[in-house]
């Protein structure tokens, strides 16, 4: 193959093999599928080719279209020139050969091929909705035919990734070849045992599988109610339906132009553009300015945590689901047993919700081993600490770690506010510590905030990242200081909210307008999801330290009544036994009227523009300032960690982002000037807010005042 071609052609004997390299993920980018057209016409029209294999180079086959292309004024597809019409009109057989990945216009190749064979670790998928988009290249008109309409609809509206032995056993690959098996030589046989079949299997030709949407025509309207709740305010998921419904409903060219003009409906739409946005972010965000990439990792291939609570279960869940052995620590049996038995109910729930199998249960459970000495966790590569929120348990903590950990061992904290340096410094070994931040569920949520001490070692803190994206989290860097990043940007958020029901916005109101907006739950309902109780001790500690500190009257009454929220069956909401919806609760009323009477607080309405306006403001100031101080490295990490650790809205693509589509730094800048009149102090434009107001740069393009 010539050097640097993006695509090559090889004559093996008869068999035209076309390889795709175009690193790193063989996306189809300008030149690719052209060069594949250009072989396939090339091999047609040579007596010599008998068949043809389509295979990738590198680690995947063909991850899909070029998502950087979207959104820009590129070339039309020329009629019958697109590589899966090309695939249609070929008179020769095509084989495609899949490792890695065959995604989106991937699996869209490999579905207009042939034939597919695959190597078992294989994925295959259409994750175009994932960005807000749909399969445009036949994904939607083929899969149903090899599949069914509603097999089809459920990887195409999910996205997500199919592995390649349940693609073998849903039919959408024809053979599987042993792992480690020569995929190119498997694919090349196929190919010659296949040339003179006729005739040509075209996935276009068979329609048997669309008769399921005759004999069940409801499985569309199904499927849309299905999505409701989740593909609230998005367009993307309902027009993937429509395409599959196309396919049961027209000849297949005509599904192919109505997939089209679907797809044209959404290439430019707000949700897809966000989407986008995001899908970049979350690869950004692993850049470590200053920390080369090739930064050589330490080992993390045994790890320990310290605390066997309900953090350091749900961070031990999270190494045992990626099969990462992990000893728990704690210093009495008792713990130790209520903390294993935690683990062992939430594996027990996910099984009963049909999530994990008992097999996979049991696997995660033998990889998680109980320990009651220090000694006995000495050799492990990483250690986290997840013990109680107090500054000398956890100096105690790593003065012991400092004392029996093997050198170069890396010694995390998963403390979600203690200054690093504390327990760095209460170590002999500083270069080894940085923050690890969870976020509960910790073997839920994706968020990994890595914080960086003052000592922390480059090593140290590239392996942190690594570490994160080992357990399946999305790592983002932080700076050192109070709320580190995430939850220091969402502080204004709390404040406000309870602020605005000391002035008659009712919890309930605010709750709605948070959902209407996109978040799953309201932030009151959060509340009482994690506990009324978790804010109310560290609020009476920073009141006793800090005569300033401004407590939440209404929420620290809630508490002082015994409501902490579900666990208590009321909080700032009632609940019914065994029922985790939230009942507005007229005791809560009450509450409220009482407190904002004795604070003279004057009670006035809200629009629904406020609330949103008067939350994500507060916070986007925060994150201004946060930018300023250099504890964050970009926006879009501020973005990424909205989305993977508060559930922010995807399709808004984050809080900067969206800050940008109503009005940017300009608006948000009036705005806040107007609060800082009416509310005082609380209310001061950071300087980089006016700054970015005053020069018009977007708040996604803000960078940071300082290095971290
Ligand atoms: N387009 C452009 N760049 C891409 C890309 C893509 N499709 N996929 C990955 N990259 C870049 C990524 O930004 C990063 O860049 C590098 O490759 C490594 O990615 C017509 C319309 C394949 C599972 O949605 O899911 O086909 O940071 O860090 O963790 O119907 O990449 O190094 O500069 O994610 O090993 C459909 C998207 C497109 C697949 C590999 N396809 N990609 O994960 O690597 S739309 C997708 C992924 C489409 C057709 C439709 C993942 C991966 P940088 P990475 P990874």
């Amino acid at each position: 193959m010539a050097q640097g071609a993006l695509v090559g052609f090889e004559n093996v004997d008869g068999i035209g093999v076309i390889t795709i390299d175009n690193p790193p993920v063989n996306a189809l980018s300008p030149g690719v599928p052209e060069g594949i057209v250009e072989h396939l016409e090339r091999g047609n029209a040579n007596p010599a080719v008998k068949a043809m294999v389509l295979i990738g180079a590198g680690r995947s086959f063909i991850a899909g279209a070029d998502i950087r292309q979207f959104g820009t004024n590129r070339p039309r597809p020329v009629p019958g020139k697109r590589t899966h019409e090309v695939l249609d009109a070929s008179r020769k057989p095509v084989v495609a050969a899949i490792h890695g990945y065959a995604l989106g216009g991937g699996l869209e190749v490999a579905l207009a091929s042939h034939y597919r064979i695959a190597v078992p670790s294989a994925k295959v998928g259409l994750p175009e909705v994932l960005i807000g988009i749909l399969p445009g290249s036949g994904g939607t008109q083929r899969l149903p035919r090899l599949v069914g309409p509603k097999a089809a609809m459920e990887i195409i509206v999910s996205g997500r990734q199919v592995p390649a032995e349940e693609a073998h056993r849903l039919g959408i690959i024809d053979e599987l070849v042993p792992e480690g098996a020569d995929l190119r030589a498997a694919a090349i046989a196929m190919a010659r045992r296949v040339a003179d079949i006729r005739p040509l299997p075209r996935i276009r030709d068979r329609d048997e599988k669309l008769a399921q949407s005759k004999s069940d025509p409801g499985i569309f309207d199904a499927m849309r109610k299905s999505i409701a709740r989740r593909a609230r305010n998005q367009r993307a998921p309902y027009h993937c339906i429509a395409a599959v419904e196309a396919a049961c409903t027209m000849p297949f060219d005509d599904g192919i132009r109505r997939e089209r003009e679907l797809f044209d409906e959404l290439e430019n739409s707000d949700e897809a553009r966000a989407l986008r946005y995001a899908f970049f972010a979350e690869r950004e965000v692993a850049k470590l300015p200053g920390i080369p990439r090739e930064t050589p990792l330490r080992p993390t291939d045994t790890a320990a945590i310290v605390g066997a609570g309900t953090m350091g279960g749900g961070i031990a869940m999270s190494f045992a689901e990626f099969g990462v052995p992990v000893k728990i620590l704690d210093t009495t049996q008792d713990a130790l047993d209520r903390g294993l038995a935690r683990i062992r109910g939430n594996y027990e729930t996910s099984c009963r919700r049909g999530s994990l199998t008992e097999a996979e249960m049991n696997r995660r459970l033998g990889l998680i081993e109980p320990v009651k000495s220090y000694d006995d966790i000495a050799r492990c590569d990483v250690v986290i600490e997840a013990v109680f929120e107090r500054i000398p348990v956890k100096e105690e903590v790593f003065k012991k770690l400092d004392e029996v950990m093997k050198a170069g061992a890396l010694l995390f904290t998963n403390t979600s506010g203690i200054d690093i340096d504390i327990m760095a410094n209460a170590t002999k070994r500083p270069q080894d510590v940085a923050g690890t931040h969870f976020f509960a569920p910790a073997n839920v949520m994706k968020l990994f905030e890595v914080v960086k001490g003052a000592k922390s070692a480059p090593d140290t803190l590239a392996t942190a990242m690594a570490l994160g994206r080992k357990i399946g989290k999305i790592s983002a860097m932080a700076g050192n200081c109070d709320g580190f990043v995430a939850n220091r940007s969402r502080g204004p958020f709390g404040t406000e909210m309870n602020l605005m029901v000391e002035e008659g916005a009712l919890p309930e109101r605010i709750d709605k307008v948070m959902v209407d907006f996109g978040y799953p739950i309201g932030p009151f309902a959060t509340a009482d999801l994690s506990g009324l109780d978790i804010g109310y001790d560290s609020r009476q500690r920073r009141a006793a330290q800090d005569p300033n500190f401004r407590k939440q009257p209404i929420a620290d009454a809630l508490v002082e009544m015994g409501r902490l929220g579900q666990k208590t069956g009321a909080g700032w909401f009632r609940y019914e036994k065994g029922d985790r919806t939230p009942h507005p609760d007229p005791e809560v009323v009450r509450v409220i009227q009482e407190k904002a009477k004795e604070l003279g607080i004057e009670q006035h309405s809200f629009s629904d523009e406020e609330i949103l306006h008067r939350l994500l403001f507060a916070s986007v100031n925060e994150a201004c300032k946060i930018l300023e101080e250099g504890k964050a490295y970009r926006a879009s990490d501020i973005d990424v960690m909205w989305l993977n650790g508060f559930n922010f809205p995807r399709y808004r693509g984050g809080l900067m982002y969206w800050a940008d589509t109503v009005g940017g730094p300009a608006e948000v800048y009036r705005q806040i000037s107007a609060w800082h009149q009416r509310y005082g102090a609380r209310w001061t434009p950071a300087p980089l807010l006016r700054r970015l107001a005053e020069t018009g740069i977007p708040f996604r393009e803000a960078k940071p005042g300082r290095a971290m």
